[in-house]
């Protein structure tokens, strides 16, 4: 009996799709695996460039699918409507549906749950795949959809999917996706990165921990967080739970209204998702902010697929060119430590680069509006 990710690939190349791009979802990293080797397939930075990508690719007479988690939804509505759908384009989606099974991660709720109401309010199409029973369908709506230029949602249930058995190890085929990626471009940094010896995220907090003391925090979600948290809570830290990409917006926020010394603990993926932030922020230039970018190369929360930092982007480049004077490239215990303990007259911008891997830590036990009201309480106390 094939596992379920490999029925539903061959179902797809039977369905005609012959261009996909993704975005990683935890859920459906096996599936992820598979594409690269079984279809054209694009990685993307932003779920909304890959309606724009797929667009392109219909417009020149391919089958295009994508990928995504139920939160890239909200970053592909307007695309989806204004280009995708206004122009009769096909365009198939695989959601792996957040929220509704089993979930752990609270902030995949909202979404989640509105995923149906958001698509049928959108006017966009969609099906339930609750069990691979359900998979007997797909095809029949693959020709219907790709024949009458529409879009059409399949929304896939976490239950599905087999995530937790130890004997599925496909590292093989993740090590060759990443050469792959690698291959594309050189690095981009002169000092390649396989020539380092590098931190991974975790050891890089543990170095950082004991200069974070009474800073405003902000921390990326995911494992980042659950990290931080393991190595030092404190009142002034406030971990998000989800909202990819907005880590370096809140702490731009906080930075412009309050007079506390704000750092944010950003990811490789979550910047490129959003780095438009890096130019806002260069622009008002804040003096108590900090951006830290830790850079693993990867989407290191759901699965470890490759970004693009580990092909073709310098991030302490890409804040440059956005306009932020103060950079910094950090790899090692001593440069972290250097980098944290200097005082900044201006914005700053770390990028620590980091090897792959999570630390195996907790969950999270503080509420998260516990937290808020934590944090809020820290920041309200301006002289503190
Ligand atoms: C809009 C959206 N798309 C996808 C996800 C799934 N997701 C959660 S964390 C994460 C990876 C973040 O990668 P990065 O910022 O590099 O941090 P790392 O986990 O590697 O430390 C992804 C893709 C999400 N939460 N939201």
């Amino acid at each position: 009996m094939p596992y379920p990710e490999e029925e539903l690939v061959s179902i797809l190349k039977n369905g005609g799709v012959d261009f996909t791009s993704s975005l990683p979802c935890e859920k459906i990293k096996f599936l992820l695996e598979l594409l690269p080797e079984s279809f054209f397939h694009v990685p993307l930075t932003r779920e909304e460039e890959g309606v724009g990508i797929s667009a392109g690719a219909a417009l020149a007479g391919k089958r295009p699918a994508m990928f995504v988690q139920s939160s890239g939804i909200g970053n592909m509505v307007n695309a989806l409507l204004s280009l995708t759908a206004f122009y009769t384009l096909p365009l198939s989606i695989f959601i792996s549906h957040r929220g509704i099974h089993k979930e752990k991660i609270a902030a995949q709720v909202p979404m989640g749950y509105r995923l149906a109401g958001v698509l049928k309010g959108a006017g966009i199409s969609y099906s339930m795949i609750r069990k691979q029973e359900d998979f007997g369908m797909i095809k029949k709506v693959l020709n219907r959809m790709y024949k009458k230029n529409m879009i059409h949602a399949f929304l896939m249930s976490p239950a599905l999917w087999k995530t937790a058995d130890p004997d599925r190890q496909m590292s093989e085929v993740r090590v060759r996706t990443r050469q792959h990626l690698m291959k594309k471009t050189e690095p981009s940094s002169k000092q390649t990165r396989s020539s380092l010896s590098l931190l991974s995220r975790f050891e890089i907090l543990q170095t950082m921990a004991p200069f974070i003391t009474s800073k405003a925090v902000i921390c990326n979600l995911g494992w980042p967080a659950k990290e931080l948290f393991y190595v030092k809570h404190q009142p002034s830290n406030f971990y998000m739970l989800g909202s990819m990409g907005m880590a370096s917006p809140i702490g731009l926020g906080i930075s412009l209204t309050s007079t506390k010394e704000v750092l944010v603990i950003d990811g490789d993926g979550s910047l490129l998702m959003n780095p438009g932030i890096l130019a806002t922020a260069a622009h008002y230039a804040p003096s108590n902010l900090t951006i830290l970018a830790i850079d693993n190369s990867s989407y290191g929360s759901t699965g470890d697929q490759p970004t693009l930092t580990g092909s073709c982007v310098d991030l302490e480049a890409v804040a440059r060119g956005f306009g932020i004077r103060n950079t910094v490239k950090v790899s090692n215990k001593r440069q972290i430590t250097y980098a944290m303990k200097k005082s900044h007259p201006e914005l700053r911008f770390i990028h620590a680069l980091a090897r792959a891997g999570n630390e195996d830590v907790p969950n999270i036990t503080l509420d998260y509006l516990k937290n808020k009201k934590q944090f809020q309480r820290f920041l309200k106390n301006e002289s503190s």
